[in-house]
């Protein structure tokens, strides 16, 4: 019911050929106040746009973002770190979960942003189109890439969409748990043989760049920043986000004794910044496109997910409607 009181303003705004100026200048006083803006609040087209565009595609990083991982649960070294890697796992399906219902409290469906997905109209993060090759790989996942979304997600939390910005509260809490969970699993990897070492070493020389490629392309080429930042859905840029993730993560790396596939990275007292090598862009556009290593098994397998499960959403509707009319007699 509430989806379809929103879904009316929903339509009523695209009714309208262009957004009166004196909402306009309302909604933008809010904003500069660092107001929240709440579902039923009114909203420029185009700023409801951009959030079910970004949030879904949040949302959709965090379920294919589980398919990496969930290719490890089975393959687990010890019971622990099986029970560790299913609870991870758990979570990021939560925090697609909440990001969807925040997406729905705009106006969209939730069977409107999967099948946007599963038809490539919608994208997830590149980060996922990359093979797990070995177990440390869930250690270099949950240290870089888990890493790299905290840095991303803290900021989002002061967005100034209510549902989204609550949504990244607790979504923040647990990543940070996840990045401590990887990055133990490369200090117990970096502390053990000479083998477990070189396989730490390999994820990371794997994992960097593309963990680096995660924050979006550079600032000046990044089409969407200049409207985010003016409506304050991003609060920060890509670039000086990249840069507070190197910042923070090289040292991390140094103590763990590994090396950083990066010949050009070096501390620049000056800018007080470590300073790092050219990122292969044409990789990331490429990733971008739909041609990373496992981009198609990532889509087949939820579309395939999404086919199977048609049974169960069948029967949770046919539940409710059966709930509905036992309540209304
Ligand atoms: N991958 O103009 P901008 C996680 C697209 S969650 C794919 O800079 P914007 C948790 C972008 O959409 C990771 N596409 O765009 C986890 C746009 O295309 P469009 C996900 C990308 O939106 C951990 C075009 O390029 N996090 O990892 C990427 O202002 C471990 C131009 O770019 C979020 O989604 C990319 N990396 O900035 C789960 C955070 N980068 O849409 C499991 C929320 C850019 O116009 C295991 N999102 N593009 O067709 C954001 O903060 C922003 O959307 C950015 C991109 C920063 C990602």
């Amino acid at each position: 019911m509430y989806t379809t009181e929103l879904q009316k303003v929903s339509a009523l705004d695209n009714s309208l050929s262009a957004d009166p100026p004196e909402l306009v200048a309302a909604f933008e006083a809010r904003v500069a106040a660092d107001a929240f803006i709440e579902p039923k609040d009114w909203m420029p087209q185009a700023y409801r746009r951009t959030l079910v565009r970004q949030i879904s595609q949040h949302a959709h990083s965090e379920i294919v973002g589980t398919l990496p991982e969930g290719n490890w649960i089975t393959r687990a070294p010890s019971l622990r770190r099986k029970a560790v890697l299913l609870a991870k796992v758990q979570d990021e399906c939560g925090h697609g979960l909440y990001l969807y219902c925040a997406a729905e409290t705009l106006g969209t469906s939730r069977e409107q942003m999967i099948e946007a997905l599963h038809s490539g109209k919608a994208k997830y993060s590149t980060i996922f189109n990359y093979p797990t090759l070995t177990w440390a790989d869930m250690g270099a996942i949950g240290w870089l890439v888990d890493g790299a979304a905290i840095m991303n997600q803290v900021p989002l939390q002061r967005t100034s969409y209510g549902p989204y910005a609550r949504a990244m509260v607790r979504i923040c809490k647990e990543e940070s748990f996840h990045q401590r969970q990887g990055y133990e699993i490369m200090m117990t990897l970096a502390n053990g043989s000479a083998a477990q070492k070189r396989m730490a070493q390999d994820a990371l020389n794997r994992w960097w760049w593309p963990s680096i490629m995660m924050f979006g392309p550079p600032d000046d080429n990044s089409p969407n920043s200049a409207q985010s930042m003016r409506w304050r859905i991003k609060r920060e840029s890509n670039d000086d986000l990249r840069q507070r993730f190197i910042d923070v993560t090289v040292p991390q790396a140094l103590a763990l004794g590994l090396t950083l596939p990066d010949p050009e990275l070096k501390w620049n007292e000056a800018r007080d910044h470590y300073d790092y090598g050219p990122i292969d862009w044409e990789e990331f556009y490429a990733v971008v496109r739909g041609e990373g290593q496992v981009a198609k098994e990532r889509m087949s397998a939820r579309v395939k997910a999404w086919e199977d499960g048609a049974w169960v959403r069948e029967a949770a509707a046919a539940h409710a409607v059966k709930k509905a009319k036992r309540n209304a007699a």
